[in-house]
């Protein structure tokens, strides 16, 4: 029967992350406009029509006042998204303090912040505190909404409280976890104070995802050495109860790209960026300005290709485009302060009159620019300190069908997994080998640019962000029904 009332109820899936995909802006005491903001997240749930999805997170802004609460959470329901409200105290401790300060520099890598690692040792238990409350607030906004039967799914570093915060509301809830961000090696996580706590927390809920396997082999490693735990085949058993942990990576909506592409207005801007840098090659990097990126590093490695190639130095231009976040926190203004720095002095030393090597852009770029700037490039520099997976990579490879472009990646991005066999790999931190590249790929013959784009095209159109999305929903259905039939036996 193909009548839609044959058809079974989908099943709800509730998304809990730590930002609804809208921006906010309050434009009188009981009115908002809302505009959904576009990432990847929000495709991969878009595309996924097996579920009836829920968003559940924070707005972005702080809503004091009652009314103004009550508007919002009215506007939100229409585009199914619900809002957890946070205060400032909140937001400051939890967010700006223990996700930023103390977990997304430790998970990449970078350690605890140099400059006030005594402050920030003294601020940790108040941090953390907090932390655990907003967590705690998000549950019971979870917990307010839940049916039966639902999915939970809770994403990202800001939330790995919250399964024991559902669980212990609730036992019988499906809950998932997934990580964006690297988990990393064990004697990196071991140096966090509450490292024990929020092994524990994370290993309530029933299925835990990472983007690749390394990640997944950290995290089960950290559970046995730090909590001494059992780490089977399948994930972690604790007295019994197994976590399953599982590598699921994320992809992009391939096809979304590839349309835009076709369209008249992506066309036209294609058409007037190959007349803006005509008879040279472009070289092309997309990134939010933040540390993890290696966005000096990479300049870096270009001011050494220019100086070791001087028939390149006219033929060759860098668009560096860099969205600022954070820019209240100091070390990401001295970030952007560095950026601009290296940026003058290579443009000082190698442009001419009428060219400069390298255009920086300190912005977002629309999506129909977006597109086009990817579908003209020649070269991609996707060099991450440190990278969850990496989105841009997928996205300039879904954009060069036409001209089979080169992508340099960082070993260090999780993508480097599934692109690695058709990019060049570099090691970001070796500036001599990432020109070496670089000179490589400009260089690179098209058989081989063919045979390298299709190995990477085919992938990044077969593994989506829908595949991405419903693998793991269905891998959580399937965990928690295999964890009721071992009670069972
Ligand atoms: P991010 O660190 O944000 O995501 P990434 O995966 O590269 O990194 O995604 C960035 C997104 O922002 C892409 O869709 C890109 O198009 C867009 N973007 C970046 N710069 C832009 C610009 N100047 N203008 C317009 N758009 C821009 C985190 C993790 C990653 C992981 C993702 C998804 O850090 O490792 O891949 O989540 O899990």
């Amino acid at each position: 029967c193909d009548k839609q009332e044959c058809k079974p109820p989908r099943q709800r899936l509730l998304v809990v992350a730590n930002r609804l995909p809208v921006s906010a802006v309050r434009r009188g005491e009981d009115s908002w406009s809302l505009e959904i903001s576009a990432g990847g997240l929000v495709s991969a749930l878009l595309g996924v029509n097996d579920f009836e999805a829920r968003w559940i997170g924070w707005a972005g802004v702080n809503v004091p006042d009652e009314v103004g609460q009550k508007a919002l959470t009215e506007a939100l329901a229409e585009k199914r998204c619900i809002p957890v409200f946070l205060d400032e105290e909140i937001v400051h401790q939890y967010y700006n303090g223990y996700c930023n300060n103390i977990l997304w520099p430790l998970f990449h890598y970078l350690g605890l912040p140099q400059e006030d690692r005594l402050a920030t040792t003294r601020s940790f238990q108040s941090q953390f505190a907090a932390y655990k409350k907003a967590n705690q607030m998000f549950a019971d906004v979870v917990n307010k909404h839940y049916e039966e039967g639902d999915v939970v799914w809770c994403h990202d570093y800001h939330l790995m409280f919250l399964p024991k915060c559902l669980k212990d509301h609730n036992r019988k809830m499906k809950v998932g976890w997934f990580l964006h961000t690297p988990f990393p090696s064990s004697e990196i996580h071991r140096t966090l104070p509450s490292r024990s706590e929020l092994l524990r927390s994370v290993l309530a809920a029933d299925l835990v995802g990472f983007h690749t396997y390394d990640y997944a082999r950290h995290f089960v490693s950290a559970c046995t050495r730090i909590l001494g735990l059992e780490g089977t085949p399948e994930g972690v058993e604790d007295q019994g109860k197994l976590t399953r942990v599982a590598a699921f990576p994320i992809g992009i909506d391939s096809d979304r790209f590839i349309r835009a592409l076709k369209t008249s207005e992506v066309q036209v801007r294609i058409e007037e960026l190959k007349d803006r840098f005509k008879g040279r090659k472009v070289m092309l990097g997309v990134d939010r300005l933040d540390m993890i990126k290696g966005i000096p590093q990479k300049i870096l490695a270009f001011e050494k290709f220019l100086e070791e190639n001087t028939d390149w130095r006219d033929k060759v231009v860098l668009l560096q485009i860099a969205v600022p976040t954070r820019t209240d926190v100091p070390e990401y203004q001295k970030l952007t302060s560095q950026v601009h720095e290296i940026v003058g002095r290579i443009n000082g030393r190698f442009g001419t009159l009428t060219t400069v090597p390298i255009h920086h852009l300190d912005r977002s770029l629309d999506f129909p620019a977006l597109c086009a700037l990817y579908a003209v490039t020649d070269v991609a520099l996707v060099t991450s300190l440190r990278d969850g997976m990496n989105l841009v990579s997928y996205e300039f490879v879904a954009c060069q069908d036409a001209k089979k472009g080169v992508l340099i990646l960082s070993e260090f991005a999780g993508a480097a997994q599934s692109l690695g066999a058709g990019a060049l790999l570099v090691n970001p931190w070796n500036i001599t080998e990432v020109a070496k590249s670089i000179e490589r790929a400009l260089k690179m013959g098209a058989e081989e640019r063919e045979k390298r784009h299709w190995h990477n095209f085919l992938h990044v159109t077969t593994h989506t962000a829908q595949e991405w999305a419903e693998t793991f929903v269905s891998e959580l259905n399937d965990t928690v029904v295999e964890a009721e039939l071992r009670i069972k036996q």
